[in-house]
């Protein structure tokens, strides 16, 4: 039986369920759905996307998700077998899905993409405020990149999380500034973005 994931390809969560899908090797198939619908609330009690569904078993959390997918199919593991390596990745998934993916995606991109007036203006009330937090923010990241991918000389699956995200935030002119402004991030966005993984998984 085939795995399900279901969400929209331009949600960076769904993104990186996705990109860990190709690093691990695991055939899904990609169900169209949207935050709140019925299929997703049945999975997700508070509707968000991405989830899945694999024969009986649903899950709900990118997380969640690919922790099952590693424990479940072969191919290369995607957490270290080191504890203390292990534990890092956690460290830096938990920074960027909770830190990082609140400042740039929810009050900066998610702004800019669905909160217009009645003209189809940009309300940039939010986005405003979000960019006096882009210089620590920033600072943050590329500091963090800075031995190679997040937190790490090598690709883990923190980068599945930061990787959509830097692709979302360079779509609006102060993210594509900030990455453009920081060196390690750029050279970051050049290595991650050359990845069958992130190739692959490109919103259309
Ligand atoms: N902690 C969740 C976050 C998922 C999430 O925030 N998904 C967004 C799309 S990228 C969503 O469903 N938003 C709808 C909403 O917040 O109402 C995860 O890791 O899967």
């Amino acid at each position: 039986m085939t795995l399900q994931i279901l969400g929209f390809p331009r949600s960076n969560f769904v993104r990186t369920v996705r990109m860990a899908a190709h690093e691990k090797g695991v055939e899904y198939e990609l169900v169209p759905a949207m935050p709140h619908s019925g299929e997703v609330k049945a999975i997700h009690p508070a509707g968000l996307i991405p989830a899945m569904r694999h024969g009986d078993v649903c899950l709900a959390e990118s997380c969640a998700i690919i922790r099952y997918m590693d424990a479940t199919f072969d191919g290369p593991a995607l957490f270290p077998a080191d504890v203390g390596e292990a534990a890092n990745v956690d460290q830096w998934m938990s920074i960027v899905m909770v830190s990082v993916d609140q400042l740039l995606m929810r009050r900066y991109v998610v702004e800019y993409a669905f909160h217009k007036d009645e003209n189809g203006n940009v309300v940039r009330d939010e986005i405003d405020k979000s960019l006096k937090r882009f210089p620590q923010m920033f600072a943050m990241l590329d500091a963090a990149v800075a031995d190679g991918f997040v937190g790490s000389p090598s690709f883990t699956v923190a980068d599945c999380y930061l990787a959509p995200i830097m692709a979302a935030v360079q779509l609006f002119p102060e993210g594509k500034e900030a990455v453009a402004n920081s060196a390690n991030l750029t050279r970051y966005f050049e290595t991650v973005s050359a990845r069958d993984s992130f190739i692959a998984t490109q919103p259309s």
